[in-house]
């Protein structure tokens, strides 16, 4: 490479780290656990592109705390994230899928009062059929009563009240995100100040800024839904998605989240795993799935809802909490919600 073809070469995601701590020093302290997380999305891209090869394919012979049987890399790779972020200090509290309980670090003496809630490899059911998977994370700010409690707090009072502020809606998220492993590796991003997407570039080993400033499309052309579930569905979504045939809208449904979500963003349209009669509160995870893409959603310009409600507004009950997803373009997702308005 010539010189000046160097100089070209895209900002590296520790570059971009640096110039936000001059342009917003508010989000200075989200460093260590943006880099952290980076890191240990490059171990588990590692993982999953050699997943065959290590006989890491297949079930570990568990089930999490929601019943769903374990893959071997849902295990692994949720530890690889948790010691990354652990090792930061930033962390008092941790909220996985693959957890039955947040998992407070405040016994540790390097410990901080951010909140991490994340799914470590999301869509991993597809991962024997090498399909795209993904990691997707929130994190917010505690309190400071989880590190500066009372004298006489005990330190299980102390970390009780860490759990509870577990349970803070996406509105209050500082910073979300996932990691596709598909074709490409692929971390978007944001700090609260638009979302930035960053390819892996397996010739440095480093995240490069391939996607600045992420705004998605007003309209797009694709809806994503699972619609073996559809007779299952509310007639108003039934009749959005027959309106959206009409109009020669494709269809397009990986069944990973984070490659729905990504293609969605980058294309426009809509995503859904909305409610049905089965599922009153859909499939999808509030605080580690729902919530990360509601925010990246927003940022970039689009509409995250339940049909209902704002996803970023709602308080979660429980960590495991599961509600409707309704996503994407605003021009598209505004249609159902003009449908649901005229159907009261
Ligand atoms: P797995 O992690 O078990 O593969 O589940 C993935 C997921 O939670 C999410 O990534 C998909 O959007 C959704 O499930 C797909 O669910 P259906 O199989 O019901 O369409
Ligand atoms: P592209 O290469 O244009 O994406 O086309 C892909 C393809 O030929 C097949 O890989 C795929 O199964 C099919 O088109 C999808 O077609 P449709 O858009 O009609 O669902």
């Amino acid at each position: 490479l010539g010189v000046r073809a160097v100089l070209s070469l895209p900002m590296t995601l520790g570059q971009w780290i640096l110039q936000q701590e001059r342009q917003h020093p508010e989000t200075a302290d989200l460093a260590p656990l943006i880099t952290a997380t980076a890191t240990a999305g490059k171990q588990i891209a590692s993982l999953v592109a050699r997943a065959g090869v290590s006989n890491l394919t297949g079930t570990q012979g568990s089930t999490n705390v929601q019943g769903e049987e374990q893959k071997k890399l849902d295990v692994l790779t949720n530890e690889v994230l948790k010691n990354a972020l652990r090792s930061t200090g930033k962390l008092g509290v941790l909220a996985s899928e693959e957890e039955d309980e947040p998992v407070s670090l405040m016994e540790e003496a390097y410990a901080g009062d951010f909140i991490a809630a994340f799914d470590p490899l999301d869509g991993s059911s597809n991962l024997d059929a090498a399909i795209a998977t993904g990691t997707i994370f929130g994190v917010m700010r505690s309190g400071e009563q989880c590190l500066t409690g009372p004298d006489d707090a005990s330190i299980n009072q102390r970390q009780m009240q860490c759990m509870v502020q577990t349970l803070q809606p996406g509105a209050n998220l500082v910073a979300a995100g996932y990691i596709l492993y598909s074709s490409s590796v692929i971390f978007m991003l944001s700090i609260g100040h638009g979302v930035q997407g960053f390819s892996l570039d397996p010739a440095i080993g480093e995240f490069v800024l391939t996607h600045p400033n992420v705004r998605i499309p007003t309209r797009g052309k694709i809806y994503s839904f699972n619609e073996a579930n559809s007779d299952n569905w509310d007639p108003v979504l039934q009749d959005y998605i027959r309106s959206m045939k009409k109009r020669g809208y494709s269809s397009r449904y990986i069944g990973s989240l984070v490659g729905d979500v990504h293609r969605t963003l980058i294309y426009g349209g809509v995503f859904g795993y909305p409610a049905d009669k089965k599922n009153p509160n859909g499939k999808l995870r509030l605080l580690y799935e729902c919530a990360p893409m509601a925010f990246l959603m927003e940022q970039a310009g689009g509409i995250a809802t339940t049909g209902k409600q704002r996803i970023l507004d709602i308080v979660p009950q429980g960590v495991h909490q599961r509600e409707p997803l309704i996503c994407g373009s605003s021009a598209d997702v505004q249609d159902l919600l003009t449908m649901y308005e005229r159907s009261v």
